[in-house]
């Protein structure tokens, strides 16, 4: 039979976040997703308008923190470390003094990135996806989503999770995401060197995905399964020109990955790299992702 187009398989979704990229991937003729994980907030802003025109997802790698909050948390961190001293020369025989712990559930979260965010994604068209892994029992996954400094529920189309904690983790992410029409992805394969995410434990992903098609739109992983073609595949560990980095990262070409089935290329480091012009290189993973897919397509 005929593969599908992005576009006839949007139609057929229940969920809308993957309706809505599906169609943009149509409408912009692109698959590729670029990977922003840069460290300070003018460089994520810069590149993302730079490649906006030529992507229909941009990834974003556990929301970088401006440095003003930084510094604002290292003075916190010296006022706290001052109460200590005095609680333990006071307190002497008080042995439990409070420790910082859950700095990421901190409420005061500098609003202007994500309004610039925002601006660039109604801008130049195109989905966000924090990938944040989730990886904690529902209850506190669903703070997680929802809560702290990031709030990554209100901005985040997408999000994705490790499904070791069972369907307890889709549920809790289910319970915030779902009334705000997003998606989630979960990790079946990693493109990592000795990853475990393998054999009967991508196979339980699956099922697990199967059991929540109103709210998992899809999978990380290398190829598509055929008990869920419809589900959307997206793919990281992707380099036109190099086949490793030094911490176990493996690459395979955008051609590799969509012959096997893949939807939409996560592209990091090829398109920002040290010495790369980002909108060339944004260009012409876009042009190798989309010619796989129309070749694949006749
Ligand atoms: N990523 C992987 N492999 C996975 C899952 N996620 O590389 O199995 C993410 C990384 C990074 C991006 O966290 O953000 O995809 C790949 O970046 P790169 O192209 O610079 O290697």
């Amino acid at each position: 039979t005929k593969l599908k187009t992005y576009g006839e398989r949007a139609t057929s979704l229940p969920n809308k976040t993957a309706q809505e990229l599906l169609t943009l991937m149509e409408r912009k003729k692109s698959n590729l997703a670029v990977a922003l994980d840069v460290t300070t907030k003018q460089e994520f802003l810069d590149i993302a308008d730079k490649v906006g025109p030529y992507i229909c997802c941009l990834k974003v790698s556990h929301m970088q923190i401006p440095s003003s909050i930084i510094d604002s948390l290292k003075c916190l961190r010296i006022y706290l470390d001052v109460i200590n001293i005095w609680l333990q020369e006071s307190l002497k025989d008080y042995r439990r003094v409070p420790k910082m712990t859950h700095i990421d559930i901190l409420e005061d979260f500098d609003q202007d990135l994500i309004d610039k965010l925002k601006k660039l994604q109604k801008k130049h068209d195109f989905i966000i996806f924090e990938d944040r892994k989730f990886a904690d029992i529902g209850n506190t996954v669903k703070h997680q989503y929802s809560k702290g400094i990031y709030k990554i529920a209100e901005w985040a189309d997408i999000v994705d999770a490790h499904a070791i904690p069972g369907d307890g983790i889709i549920t809790g992410l289910k319970e915030i995401g779902l009334p705000l029409n997003r998606g989630l992805l979960l990790l079946a394969e990693m493109s990592s060197k000795g990853n475990l995410a393998t054999g009967a434990y991508t196979e339980a992903t699956i099922e697990m995905a199967k059991r929540h098609k109103d709210f998992v739109i899809g999978f990380i992983s290398g190829k598509k399964f055929n008990s869920c073609d419809e589900l959307i595949i997206m793919t990281p560990g992707i380099s036109l020109d190099i086949s490793n980095d030094d911490l176990g990262q493996q690459y395979k070409t955008p051609r590799n990955v969509i012959e096997n089935g893949s939807d939409i290329i996560i592209v990091g480091r090829g398109i920002y790299g040290k010495g790369k012009d980002a909108v060339v290189e944004a260009q012409r993973y876009r042009n190798a992702g989309w010619e796989a897919y129309l070749e694949k397509l006749e």
